[in-house]
């Protein structure tokens, strides 16, 4: 282990800036070239980069010291391959890449008018090659000023604004928001003010860069002598208005990953400058104001709930043709109701698997006998008829909660999900102990029906105990059923197959119909749960049973 002293590299025109930021404390683990600190001039911010990878046993700056080239920053416990000196004569990789980039200087014109379209080009503005369009500070129409910034670009480190070689009127901005941009790409035509020269771009210099805001224009293209070619330019807000947030790269960065709107943020740093504080205080103020939204209403897509990310908001004709239709009513109504009944019921599901090979002989045989009756004997109203001798036999099923008691229900009231065109209706097979599966079946049909006309009254829906979901006659295997508040508990049913099940001796050919069973476990416990379901299956298996 060697101790490194990790300094102020070459910051050209930054001469006794001030720390507003403190990247890392004694104890972190830094990688090369991860920030340490954020430095400020009254024109410019930047982000100061460690030459060595290590563990920072002391920082020796504080907040608002001033700083400068060859100032002390903290001392760092280097790991052993990454201890070489950073201010070797010929710069390592961490030198070089720890050194900053040149300020932007006020770019090349082209060649000078008394008046006319003047392109606007990036200047020489270092390594920072290919870097995305952040903001867009002037608009066309808008009277520019010699080194206005027009916009900002920023790498993954820093940022910085790219002014304006001349003075006159924006006609054209060449550049949009994401467009990655590098030296000479065009950013702007202005029209130039009759007599005002643009600031030519003098020859590289090997001297210091120069901010961008520097007083004294024209300003060397400052192209750095060596290798150490620049890393971290400098965020140079020249001409700040009114509504561009001051924020340094990385809590502008911080920002971005929330999906904070920093020209919201209130800053309550020095001249307004934005914390990563006040970017966390504003995303607790947006949660706060979210819980504080509708109660006990639908949340509907795009409204924001405390705790999850906005709704995601797609262009979906981007990728291709659409069409948009409004939800129908019973969608919305249904949809809110499921929607309520998911977010605040704790489902757990019970997969189980019933026997029932008897049952659909029976049941064919008895459709069979009754060919002429016109009533055909589905599946689902036996499920009714085992539903009903199950509730009976585990009333905590037969319930509602209501408050600090639980109501249980004598009476038997079995809904089933009906598909329509419109839309999930639940309509209510009323009395079901006192009925006959031949009757249940008539009803049902006939419920059904109602639905899929849309003619189903609100009395056809009331007073359900328990539900039974059945996708038998579609397919699937198994599927988690949303309970039907205020019941606690739903029944899902799949479709039937015949597997091979394993009698003792041999496999045989079974008929096996997947049971889901939703319940609420704040009413139900898991026992109960797994009691109901095996009970049901033994009921589907064999009738009989019912009557002991
Ligand atoms: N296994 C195998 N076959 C089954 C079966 C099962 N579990 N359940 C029904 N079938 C068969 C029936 O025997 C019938 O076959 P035949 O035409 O050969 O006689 C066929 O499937 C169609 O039955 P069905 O669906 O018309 O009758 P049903 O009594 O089973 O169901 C109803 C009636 C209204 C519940 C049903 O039509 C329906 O709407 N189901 C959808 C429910 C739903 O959407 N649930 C999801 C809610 S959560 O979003």
């Amino acid at each position: 282990m060697t101790m490194v002293e990790v300094k102020v590299p070459d910051i050209g025109d930054f001469k006794d800036v001030e720390v507003i930021e403190l990247l890392v404390k004694a104890g972190d683990t830094v990688k090369q070239e991860q920030s340490l600190i954020t430095v400020e001039s009254d024109k410019a911010s930047m982000e100061i980069p460690s030459s060595h990878a290590g563990v920072v046993k002391e920082l020796k700056v504080k907040l608002g010291d001033k700083v400068g080239e060859g100032s002390l920053l903290l001392v760092l416990e280097a790991e052993a391959s990454a201890a070489a000196p950073a201010e070797a004569p010929a710069p390592s990789a961490a030198a070089a890449a720890a050194a900053p980039a040149p300020a932007p200087t006020v770019p090349a014109a082209s060649p000078a008018s008394a008046g006319g379209p003047v392109e606007v080009r990036v200047p020489d503005i270092g390594d920072f090659d290919e870097v995305a369009v952040i903001e867009l500070l002037a608009q066309p129409g808008d009277t520019i000023q010699v080194e206005q910034s027009l916009i900002t670009v920023e790498s993954d480190k820093a940022s910085m604004e790219i002014p304006s070689s001349q003075a006159g009127v924006l006609k054209e901005l060449k550049v949009k928001l994401g467009d990655k941009v590098s030296k000479g790409t065009l950013i702007a035509v202005i029209e130039a003010s009759a007599g005002a020269a643009p600031v030519a771009a003098a020859a590289p210099a090997a001297s210091a860069p120069q901010a961008a805001a520097a007083p004294s224009p024209p300003v060397a293209s400052a192209t750095r002598s060596g290798a150490s070619s620049p890393a971290m330019p400098p965020h140079a807000p020249g001409a700040p208005s009114a509504s561009l947030p001051h924020a340094s790269p990385s809590i502008r960065r911080f920002a971005r990953e929330l999906g904070v709107p920093l020209e919201q943020v209130k800053g309550s740093g020095p001249k307004g400058r934005i914390t990563q504080q006040d970017v966390q205080s504003f995303v607790k103020g947006v949660m706060a104001e979210a819980g504080a939204a509708p109660k006990g209403g639908a949340v509907a897509a795009g409204v924001a709930m405390p705790g999850l990310l906005p709704w995601p908001q797609v262009d979906f004709a981007k990728f291709g043709a659409i069409e948009r239709k409004p939800l129908s009513r019973i969608k919305k109504i249904s949809g809110a109701n499921l929607h309520r009944n998911w977010v605040v019921i704790p489902h757990v599901t019970n997969h189980d698997d019933a026997d029932i090979t008897e049952l659909e002989a029976f049941r064919v045989a008895t459709n069979k006998e009754n060919e002429k009756s016109g009533v055909k004997v589905t599946m689902l109203a036996f499920l009714i008829k085992a539903c009903v001798a199950a509730l009976k036999k585990f009333p905590e099923f037969n319930a509602s909660l209501d408050g600090e008691e639980v109501v249980l229900k004598q009476y038997f009231h079995i809904g089933f999900a009906a598909d329509t065109p419109n839309g999930l209706m639940v309509p209510v097979i009323k009395d079901a102990d006192k009925k006959g599966v031949l009757q249940i079946s008539q009803e049902m049909s006939e419920l059904a029906k109602k639905a899929r006309d849309g003619k189903l009254g609100p009395n056809d829906m009331a007073g359900g105990c328990f539900s039974i979901s059945s996708l038998g006659g579609i397919g699937g295997r198994y599927f988690t059923p949303i309970i039907n508040a205020p019941e606690v508990a739903i029944l899902g049913v799949c479709r039937s197959n015949i597997e091979p099940v394993w009698d003792g001796k041999a496999f045989q050919p079974r008929l096996m119909l997947p049971l889901s069973l939703s319940w609420d476990h704040r009413a139900v416990d898991g026992a109960a749960a797994a009691r109901f379901n095996a009970y049901l299956g033994a009921i589907l298996a064999d009738f009989r049973r019912v009557l002991l």
